[in-house]
């Protein structure tokens, strides 16, 4: 079994609050924080163990994670064996389709960035209060770099992004951490999340056991201009579909669920609220049916919807991959569509996913996802086009096939990608028993 009192707690179960401040800072001066790592900072950070009961979740819980520039001002000079992480995100730029570094947050361009704090609670204040006492502890130590407030939407919105589909549905289970899987989802091997634990393959150091690599992308979501194409594009099958059914099925489509979280695959002409709401049912599919050739068929699910891109279930065989698997634990930043924007389909204030994922491997978990599927447009068949979601070809067009159920040969051009990167950094998440060791001697 896992030692969850060492596992900093946003990497199996999430901090899942409604407010969540990404603190991006450099080391000043190494000397004077090494110590302070385990004096003022361990204390503070939350483990897994203290996320599992309400009643000992901190106000204000707090993670911490160190970039590679940053655990070599740190001297730390051991490799961690990722050569994605060790060579930083905006090096690896190109890899994940980014058209350049012009749309990046200039503060991600380079590798200046050493670590991230992330804050999580129910109100911003509290966050403010403890960033305000951990600076005070810190001093001149650390330079804030650029920060991040990311917050669940409002009401009946909050836990779905900013598109308006529920998140959160569907992450692997953790061999050693979840007993007992829910119907559909995906069991993993601890070492394909952890470093260092069985089925993590790559050497490691010792202290590296029980930390995971963080992936961090600012991911902005250009809702008005997505909800246009939609309207645009509306699937149309007189009789059966009215025009706004017609394109909530092509947004359902894209995704691969519907705004309440149900699968189309199990849903595949309206959407079925009970459905998406009930965890025992709402990742229950593989793409399976008895009626229907998995290889060829998409009248329910298209092979290039977000979710069948990034997670291809049985396509790929049975049983399913246990490799290319991320945990997701990102939450959305920035304001609502505002009526000016909705009336005009633009976007004129950034809003968007503040994405994190952990994983061993940075090469076989997010980067895979991102390159070798999302991206490719002749995965998981030849000509299924790339993901329209997260689908990004250096600013190229997007040709997509498989949206329209009527027509499965038809395909669409996206002119815009309505999700833009905005750059990001690739961290290492240590345990706990790391910081207080390696890191703070
Ligand atoms: Fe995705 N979205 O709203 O469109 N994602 N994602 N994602 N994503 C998922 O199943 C979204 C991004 C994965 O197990 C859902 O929990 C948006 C990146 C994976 O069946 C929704 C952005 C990567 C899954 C979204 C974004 C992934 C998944 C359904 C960017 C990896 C689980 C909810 C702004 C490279 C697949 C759920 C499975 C699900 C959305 C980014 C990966 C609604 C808006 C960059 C593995």
């Amino acid at each position: 079994s896992l030692n969850l009192d060492d596992i900093q707690g946003d990497v199996l179960i999430g901090m899942k609050k409604n407010q969540e401040l990404f603190y991006f800072f450099s080391i000043a001066n190494a000397t004077d924080f090494k110590p302070k790592l385990a004096s003022d900072i361990l204390p503070l950070i939350t483990t897994t163990t203290q996320l599992l009961s309400v009643n000992t979740q901190p106000t204000t819980a707090l993670n911490v994670a160190f970039s590679q520039t940053g655990l070599t001002a740190l001297g730390v000079t051991d490799a961690l064996g990722d050569s994605a992480y060790a060579g930083g995100q905006f090096s690896d730029l190109k890899n994940l389709g980014d058209p350049g570094s012009t749309n990046w947050v200039p503060q991600f361009t380079g590798t200046g960035i050493h670590g991230v704090f992330l804050f999580a609670s129910d109100t911003e204040d509290n966050i403010d209060a403890a960033v305000a006492s951990l600076e005070a502890a810190l001093g001149d130590c650390i330079t804030k770099v650029y920060t991040l407030q990311g917050a669940a939407r409002p009401g009946t919105e909050a836990g779905h992004e900013h598109f308006g589909y529920l998140d959160g549905i569907s992450n692997p289970a953790v061999d050693g951490f979840v007993t007992s899987p829910m119907p559909g989802q995906a069991v993993v091997a601890a070492g394909t999340v952890l470093l260092g634990e069985s089925g993590d393959t790559v050497t490691r150091p010792t202290w590296a056991k029980d930390g995971s690599f963080l992936v961090f992308r600012q991911l902005a979501q250009l809702v008005p201009e997505f909800d246009k194409f939609l309207t645009d594009n509306a699937v149309v099958e007189p009789g059966v579909l009215t025009p706004q059914q017609g394109s909530d099925l092509l947004g359902a489509r894209m995704i691969g669920r519907w705004k309440s979280g149900a699968p189309v695959d199990l849903a595949p002409l309206f959407d079925d609220p009970a459905l998406g709401a009930d965890p025992t049912r709402n990742n229950n599919f593989t793409f399976v049916h008895p009626d229907a050739a998995l290889a060829t068929n998409q009248t329910r699910c298209p092979f290039s919807a977000h979710i069948r891109k990034t997670r291809p279930r049985a396509d790929l065989g049975t049983p399913e991959d246990a490799v290319h698997h991320i945990m997701r634990a990102g939450i959305p930043y920035g304001p609502e569509v505002s009526d000016d924007e909705a009336a005009a389909n633009t976007t004129s204030t950034e809003r968007g996913l503040a994405f994190v994922s952990y994983q061993a491997n940075i090469g076989n978990g997010f980067r895979f996802l991102q390159k070798t599927w999302a991206d490719n447009a002749n995965f998981v068949h030849a000509g299924t086009g790339v993901d329209p979601i997260i689908g990004a070809l250096a600013g190229a067009q997007r040709v997509v096939s498989g949206l329209d159920p009527t027509d499965s040969t038809k395909t669409l051009t996206l002119t815009t990608d309505f999700v833009v990167s905005r750059g990001g950094e690739y961290f290492f998440t240590p345990s706990l028993s790391a910081i207080s060791g390696t890191l703070a001697v």
